[in-house]
């Protein structure tokens, strides 16, 4: 029987030039497993814990020597001779060893690190590709691609709030075919904002990063660029934001626009905002400790849009549970490295579909070559994907990931296009 036989971590860069883990798991018949753990910049509060260095000495204090000493003295020996195959066994000894509730003990860098390359060793030595390896699904649905093509907020020096404005080609035939209505309409946003004699340099996902009067001005050029690209606005291509309102929330008021406004108030915004564009998802609409402005959303928007928990969520069964009952969004966003393994993240995954929550498996703004995520997007079954601009190797890695699988799987092949959204997309 194949069993692992070593594991090994290895200090290495993420996209923003932050250190990061590579772990590989090697087992006993020869083959092994890589994977190389994503960071957030724009994080939740109850996010299990990423474990740097602290050390002034090395990169700021973001070394990650210690979560690497973690998987190589305590992590490897406690997983010497079990059994790859079974992920979940694997992740509840770790999480039991760990024994923290936020994996703090640890470092989720250096758990998620194990857990992810296992899967990658048992995907190796069973000679199948990642995606059958990590849940066996009837149908698999190459996912609709949520493109980040304009930054803001954390992850670009601007003055524009909103962090993340997104196009979703979701009336492309095929997976390919999104991918390249994506990339045309990024770069005839290049040329709008060239034209304007705006800045073409990019945020942290890829997208653009342009000073802009306002927030509607962002959602004017990208309209324009998709116009350029032959493409219809509420047709072919429809508009998604990530506000990432936790960011701008301070002492129970939002901060947008240089203004201060309620949760009232900015709900009212953004219903001004999707009468104006085809927006239909809005991921992290208030902030994380602002429930009621949450139930206020989903109450009014609920029915009409995708609303997406981030923060507010942050990829964990239980907290997510409490937000179903309290009825606030409609969706849920998956990060593996909020909470710290496989087998939780598919435990979220599965409590958001029981109660009819959609599912967007996402990237982190810092992000590696990594192409785990592709691959747990059609597992999951969750029809949406959300990693960044169709530009830059860390992001486009998952994008050419999942047009190998696409190609891969031929005629079984299936774009979840409109399928991918409960609502009426016309
Ligand atoms: C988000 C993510 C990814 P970060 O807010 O959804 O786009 O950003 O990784 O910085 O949390
Ligand atoms: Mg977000």
């Amino acid at each position: 029987m194949t069993l692992i036989e070593n594991i090994q971590a290895l200090e290495v860069l993420d996209s923003r030039g932050n250190p990061t883990l590579q772990v590989t798991v090697y087992l006993s018949d020869g083959h092994s497993g890589s994977a190389i753990v994503p960071s957030g910049a724009s994080t939740g509060s109850k996010e299990a814990l990423e474990r740097r260095d602290q050390d002034p000495k090395r990169y700021n204090g973001k070394g990650v020597l210690e979560a690497v000493r973690a998987v190589e003295t305590i992590l490897a020996p406690h997983l010497k001779h079990q059994n790859p195959f079974d992920q979940k066994t694997i992740d509840e000894r770790m999480i039991d060893l760990d024994g923290t509730p936020n994996k703090s003990r640890l470092g989720a860098n250096a758990i998620l690190g194990v857990s992810m390359a296992t899967s990658a060793a048992a995907a190796h030595a069973s000679n199948i590709p990642l995606y059958r390896q990590l849940r066996s699904c009837e149908s698999l649905y190459l996912p609709v691609p949520m493109m980040n093509i304009l930054n803001g907020g954390a992850h670009a020096d601007t003055n524009v709030d909103i962090q993340e404005f997104m196009v979703i080609p979701v009336a492309a035939p095929n997976f390919h075919e999104a991918v390249r209505w994506g990339a045309e309409i990024y770069h005839n946003l290049k040329k709008v904002l060239k034209k304007k004699k705006l800045a073409t340099g990019v945020g942290d996902e890829g997208g653009f990063a342009p000073r802009l009067e306002s927030n509607e001005a962002a959602l004017h050029c990208i309209a324009e660029a998709i116009n350029h690209s032959g493409l219809r606005l509420g047709q072919d291509v429809y508009l998604a934001l990530d506000c990432a309102a936790s960011e701008f929330y301070r002492d129970g008021h939002y901060h947008l626009d240089q203004q201060s406004w309620t949760s009232e108030a900015l709900l009212r915004y953004y219903e001004s905002l999707i009468r104006q564009f085809p927006i239909i998802s809005i991921e992290d609409g208030m902030a994380e400790d602002d429930h009621m402005g949450w139930q206020q959303l989903t109450a009014a928007l609920g029915d009409k849009i995708q609303l997406v928990g981030d923060d507010v969520f942050v990829t964990n069964p239980a907290i997510l549970k409490e937000g179903i009952s309290a009825h606030i969004a409609n969706a849920l966003l998956v990060k593996l490295n909020q909470i710290g393994t496989v087998t939780e993240t598919f435990h979220a995954i599965d409590v958001a579909h029981e109660a009819g929550y959609r599912c967007i498996i996402s990237h982190r703004s810092g992000e590696s070559e990594d192409t785990f995520i592709a691959d747990l997007s059609l597992a999951s079954s969750a029809k949406q994907i959300k990693t960044g601009a169709p530009a830059r190797t860390d992001r486009v890695a998952k994008y050419n990931r999942l047009m190998q699988i696409e190609r891969e799987l031929g005629s079984q092949a299936r774009y979840a296009g409109k399928e991918a959204f409960s609502f009426e997309v016309r």
